[in-house]
């Protein structure tokens, strides 16, 4: 038996094809429908293969069928393939999903778990563009801590976990507000692990910040009065695991000394972490209060829906977005279209009235 490979607009023109190529005798083996082209945001073309073969059976050969009728038998023996079998990717690629299915693909894609899942295919309008609506949705369910961004408050303090980027996130926030012309300056409460110091001094010194060491509860209020004419005194801390309960406690107490009211906490949180990690290193740091998030390392995965997902779970707002090794330059304030930028189709687009009125300032 030979087969034969026919590719076409849609599957009708396909068959069609097919039988000027092969005759009326042809049979279908399976069919794939896929899409050519385009992006997330432009049409892509849609495109059928169909491999065929040539039967000759003298029922077919004896019915005076139409070729609309045809068509239709030869549907009903093609082989589609079962969406449940494929990939979110290939599902997105080949387009083999109902258009009110795109959300949950794109869900998928960008790792968004429960209940933030839940809650922004609530109700999905059909009529509505998959893509956006998901996005505004997210906007509305994600707070971004625009307030501390610009109102931070005496002391900032990061925590978190260990070699999640404190200390280099840190030195990257400070050189933001030092740029605008606030005050800033630096004390370290981690005197635990070797280097800690030199590490972060050696950012102050290259951004011209004063930096200051406390490993005790004496030190810190003498270094905390030192820096009192400051704007902003950055805090870095040790970074501590969930077992390790009495450094935890000891972190707490040096915290408090600074007075709740007047520290905002931010946690660092690496993108590439799993969800149930985030998890179990936030419930350590919820005694010091409810941090905003820094979410860094960006650049080393492809999506962040794992931490929006997170971030939702326990109501903590993000406040910046790392994407590098590199201080002070690789770091951005958390913003709805930097958020959105770092999900698979997803993103925003301005109404014609808006972009006119950018052009025009
Ligand atoms: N790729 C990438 N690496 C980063 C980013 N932020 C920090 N790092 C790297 O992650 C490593 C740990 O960063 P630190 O800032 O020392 O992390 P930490 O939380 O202070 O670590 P400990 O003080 O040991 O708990 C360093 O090699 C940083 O250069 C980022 O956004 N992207
Ligand atoms: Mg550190």
């Amino acid at each position: 038996m030979e087969y034969y490979t026919v590719v076409a607009d849609s599957y009708e023109a396909a068959v069609k094809k097919a039988k000027e190529l092969y005759g009326d005798d042809i049979r279908i083996h399976s069919r794939r429908d896929f899409t050519k082209g385009g992006g997330f945001f432009t049409r892509r073309q849609k495109r059928c293969e169909i491999i065929c073969y040539s039967s000759p059976r003298p029922q077919a050969k004896e019915r005076p069928a139409s070729r609309d009728r045809d068509i239709r038998e030869f549907e009903k023996e093609a082989r589609t393939p079962d969406p449940a079998t494929l990939s979110s990717k290939e599902r997105l690629d080949t387009e083999i999903y109902r258009e009110n299915e795109k959300a949950v693909v794109l869900l998928d894609l960008n790792h968004i778990a429960d209940p933030l899942r839940s809650r922004l295919l609530e109700a999905f309008p059909p009529d509505k563009d998959p893509g956006l609506e998901l996005s505004d949705r997210l906007l509305h369910a994600v707070a971004i801590d625009y307030e501390h961004q610009v109102h931070p408050r005496h002391f900032v303090a990061f925590i978190g976990p260990t070699g999640s980027g404190k200390t280099t996130t840190l030195a990257k926030a400070a050189y933001v507000y030092a740029s605008q012309g606030r005050h800033v300056a630096i004390i370290t409460l981690d005197t635990y692990r070797v280097g800690a110091y030199e590490q972060v001094k050696a950012f102050g010194d290259a951004l011209s910040i004063p930096v200051l060491k406390a490993g005790a509860e004496d030190e810190l209020i003498a270094a905390a009065e030192l820096f009192q004419d400051k704007d902003i005194v950055f805090v870095d801390t040790m970074g501590t695991s969930p077992k390790d309960k009495e450094l935890t406690l000891r972190l707490t107490s040096m915290l408090s000394l600074l007075g709740p009211d007047r520290t905002d906490l931010i946690m660092t949180i690496p993108a590439t972490m799993k969800e149930e990690d985030m998890l179990e290193q936030h419930s350590v740091y919820s005694r010091f209060g409810k941090p905003s998030l820094a979410v860094t390392k960006l650049d080393e995965t492809e999506t962040i829906g794992n931490v929006i997902s997170f971030a939702y779970r326990v109501s903590s707002p993000i406040i910046f977005l790392t994407d590098g090794q590199k201080v002070p330059e690789d770091i951005e304030k958390a913003s709805s279209s930097a958020l959105l930028d770092h999900l698979k189709g997803m993103g925003l687009v301005m109404r014609n009235s808006e972009s006119q009125l950018r052009k025009e300032r």
